[in-house]
């Protein structure tokens, strides 16, 4: 094998964020761009020697390319194998999967995700470790410190690679190994879930719509739902995944998924609407005439994840992102069990899952999963919502809803301030960093606040501690609001704000979302300052 050293120098800003590193795809086209990150990935692990790496990417632009250049850099840094998913094909899930259950070093994920793709589009780069997770930050730092001193980076001649065909070819001192993307992952959900109930659900007439967006999980949704589960014919839509997922924008939303929203309000609306986005990581839940807030429908997973084999002994505990609304926190209170609050990103749910301190873990971008890897799972939830159903024969809208008088409603909603001009972006949350020590007291139509701080979190297990992880301001009465700046845009910057109200009586379970929390909204304008700050008068989307 011949291995090639090439000169490069750092190049600025390759410093992963929420999940990876993400950048426009002409970024990444760049010389050495690509190359340098990569090379310092792998610089940070000097174990890699003799070592096994899982590869796959989600398919968009620039997938296969990207594939071709880490499979002959990992050559040539010494790594033993390769397992890469067939045409670069893995789900974020199916890859963390691969990399625990072939016990590898760990794995890279090309993917941006929730970002549109297209060759004007987003490209990303995920490292996940040897416990199939997100690299925690002490390892992203070190990458990222790697990419400001690198110098060269190696890169293997090996003749063209076929990745569209199975099977394993030997090259001088490295084996590549090409793997059906879906085979291993769908034997693990089968482990988990009670696939015979699910027919059966579905031999009774049960309806789906799934729509896979044109991204990832499209050959996963149409094996286990149209194949094993016997979902009718033309269940899965938009199954092929395409390189700039065919226009659709990747992130599985009520407004980006509009089509499938409408359809699921119709009478011509099928039992359970769902979809993923980009990776396969994100799941979007509909019932027939009620959407189900992501923070909902990991209360409602949590509250009857019994009814599923893998969860029939219970759940060791919950872990939510900070953001996400504490209806789990509810069902953790009610049910004895522990109950965790972590920073925005799956890479904090890996210490508390590794050490068995939690089961279920998940985030109000719609991400949700449990130990059976270490990545949020977007088929694996829409799969416990089907086991429940199965179980229980009730409807998606009707287990909402009893689950809201049994443990109340926390009404929920996020703004996005999209592209905002960065400089305006940090001057808001540095002016609400200033204020937190004055907010107590602050009155705002009905609203009082009762605290305000900046989230800090220690991991309980290896004591690391990541500070300002967003702005907290709470009310009397436990509604809340909390400002904090995306981590995975390309473009300007991306403000969130996050409105949670909480209502218990039975009587005030039924309002309209928007009105619910038209005052929080109020609110934080006021304490904010949006408008006069970004010159924004209303947010991008409304999740
Ligand atoms: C967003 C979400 C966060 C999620 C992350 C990666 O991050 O808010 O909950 O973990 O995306 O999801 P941010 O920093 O933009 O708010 V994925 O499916 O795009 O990898
Ligand atoms: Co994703």
């Amino acid at each position: 094998m011949k291995i090639n050293l090439i000169e490069t120098q750092p190049i600025a800003g390759q410093k992963p964020g929420t999940s990876g590193l993400r950048k426009k795809v002409p970024q990444f086209q760049a010389p050495h761009y690509l190359e340098n990150f990569i090379q310092s990935i792998f610089n940070a692990l000097p174990e890699r020697v003799g070592s096994t790496l899982v590869l796959g990417g989600d398919g968009r632009y620039f997938n296969r390319e990207a594939s071709d250049i880490v499979i002959r850099m990992a050559a040539a840094n010494g790594f033993g194998r390769v397992i890469v998913g067939q045409s670069g094909i893995l789900s974020t899930p199916a890859a963390s999967n691969l990399i625990r259950q072939r016990k590898t070093l760990g794995g890279i994920i090309l993917s941006a995700s929730h970002n549109p793709g297209g060759p004007q589009g987003d490209f990303g780069i995920k490292f996940n470790a040897a416990n199939g997770g997100p690299a925690p930050e002490s390892l992203t730092d070190a990458i990222f410190a790697e990419t400001q001193k690198l110098t060269t980076y190696a890169i293997a001649d090996l003749g063209p690679i076929d990745l569209d065909k199975i099977g394993i070819t030997a090259f001088e001192g490295f084996t590549l190994e090409v793997t059906d993307s879906v085979e291993a992952y769908q034997a693990l959900m089968q482990t988990l879930f009670d696939f015979d109930a699910i027919r059966a659900l579905f031999a009774s007439g049960f309806t789906l719509r799934f729509d896979a967006l044109s991204a990832v999980t499209g050959p996963y949704a149409l094996r286990i739902f149209e194949g094993l589960l016997g979902a009718a014919p033309g269940s899965v839509v938009n199954g092929v995944p395409l390189s700039d997922f065919g226009g659709h924008h990747p992130d599985p939303n009520p407004v980006n998924c509009h089509d499938l929203y409408d359809l699921a309000m119709s009478d011509a609306a099928p039992d359970l609407c769902a979809a993923s986005d980009g990776d396969g990581d994100r799941n979007l839940i509909i019932g027939r005439g009620l959407f189900v807030t992501p923070s909902d429908s990991l209360a409602v997973l949590a509250a009857n994840a019994r009814l599923a084999p893998a969860y029939k002994g219970g759940l060791a505990g919950i872990a939510r992102s900070m953001p996400t609304s504490a209806a789990a926190d509810r069902v953790a209170e009610k049910r004895g069990l522990a109950m965790f609050e972590t920073p925005t990103g799956w890479k904090f749910f890996g210490n508390l899952l590794d050490a068995g301190k939690v089961t279920i873990c998940g985030e109000e971008s719609a991400g949700t999963g449990s130990d059976h890897v270490r990545e949020k799972d977007g088929l694996w939830a829409v799969l416990l919502w089907l086991n429940i159903l199965a179980v229980r024969r009730e409807s998606v809208a009707d287990i909402v809803k009893a689950h809201w008088r049994e443990f109340g409603r926390n009404y929920y909603a996020r703004h996005d301030y999209e592209e905002v001009e960065s400089a305006a972006a940090d001057r808001l949350m540095l002016g609400l960093r200033e204020r937190l020590g004055s907010l107590k007291g602050y009155r705002h139509g009905p609203l009082v606040v009762s605290g305000a701080d900046d989230f800090a979190y220690r991991d309980p297990i290896d004591g690391s501690v990541s500070a300002h992880q967003g702005v907290r301001v709470m009310f009397e009465g436990g509604g809340r609001v909390v400002f904090r700046l995306s981590g995975t845009g390309t473009a300007g910057a991306t403000l969130r704000v996050y409105l949670e109200h909480v209502e218990a009586g039975p009587a005030l379970l039924d309002l309209d979302n928007h009105a619910a929390l038209a005052d929080l909204a109020a609110a934080a304008e006021a304490i904010a300052q949006i408008t006069r700050l970004t010159g924004r008068d209303a947010p991008s989307v409304i999740t």
